[in-house]
């Protein structure tokens, strides 16, 4: 009887499905963006998030730890650099999983310190056990998504900031959708025909960073250009210089080179 409500006690349940939510999230990401490099950075948390679910859920001391370190951490980094991450990556459901992580986290956390506790206090019998009614949960979910929705929004916002402030200048721009294969344009002009000794400039408009990578040789790399932010490159010999984008290889463009 006492293992049955152990195992439906919310202080199990919320931090084992939130973890296991959280990694079919980062899955998907991966999926989504066909393993691109930056995504394999979340192979090591989906092994520390499957961990710690599995510790949950057998009622582990090291698994709450786990499950509160992570939660507390991902919670901190996802204001500033993983929901920026995360928001970069074009992708179809990326403003649903970005806005469900957070009231998710949060709740994660919260319930895995309850869980801290009160698997610390097993070995003091007395210890009087202190169950949180749903209705919290209901509440704290709310709060998240609140919270989460005006951090999504602020992000968006600043975005479409640096974007307006970036419009003009640039001979090529990078569309916006760009990261999505099935976006119809990736680099407009996708075709550019310039004189030898002229600057081509690439402009970022996309909500995510690109590069601008010369195709089959080392003659320029941009590195990752940020959303509103640019790369130039000086053509000086003649010819047909095709380039891609090292983080969605199917971006392709080409600059055509005539003799001066
Ligand atoms: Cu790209």
């Amino acid at each position: 009887m006492a293992v049955v409500s152990g195992l439906k006690s919310p202080e199990v349940l919320v931090p084992f499905l939130g973890l296991l939510y959280l990694v079919l999230v980062f899955l998907y990401v991966m999926i989504s963006t066909n393993f691109a490099p930056f995504s394999l950075i979340f192979v090591p948390f989906m092994v520390l998030f499957l961990a710690s679910a599995y510790g949950v859920w057998r009622r582990k001391k090291i698994g709450y730890v786990g499950s509160t370190v992570v939660s507390g951490v991902f919670l901190v980094l996802e204001g500033t650099q993983i929901f920026e991450a995360l928001g970069a990556v074009t992708i179809p459901g990326e403003f649903f999983s970005v806005l469900t992580a957070f009231p998710v986290l949060l709740a994660i956390f919260v319930y895995s310190v309850l869980g801290l506790r009160r698997v610390w206090g097993k070995t003091t019998a007395s210890t009087p056990v202190r169950m949180i009614p749903a209705s919290s949960l209901v509440v704290l979910l709310i709060l998240g998504f609140i919270i989460g929705g005006a951090v999504v929004g602020s992000i968006a916002a600043s975005t479409e900031t640096r974007l307006l402030s970036s419009s003009g200048g640039g001979d090529i721009t990078i569309v916006q959708g760009a990261g999505s294969q099935n976006n119809p344009q990736f680099y407009s002009p996708s075709s550019f025909t310039v004189k030898a000794g002229t600057t081509v400039t690439w402009v970022n408009h996309d909500g995510t960073a690109h590069t601008v990578t010369s195709k089959g040789s080392s003659l320029f790399d941009s590195g990752n250009i940020l959303t509103g932010g640019s790369f130039s490159y000086t053509f000086t010999h003649a010819g047909t210089y095709q380039y891609y984008c090292t983080i969605h290889p199917w971006m392709t463009g080409m600059v055509v080179v005539t003799a001066a």
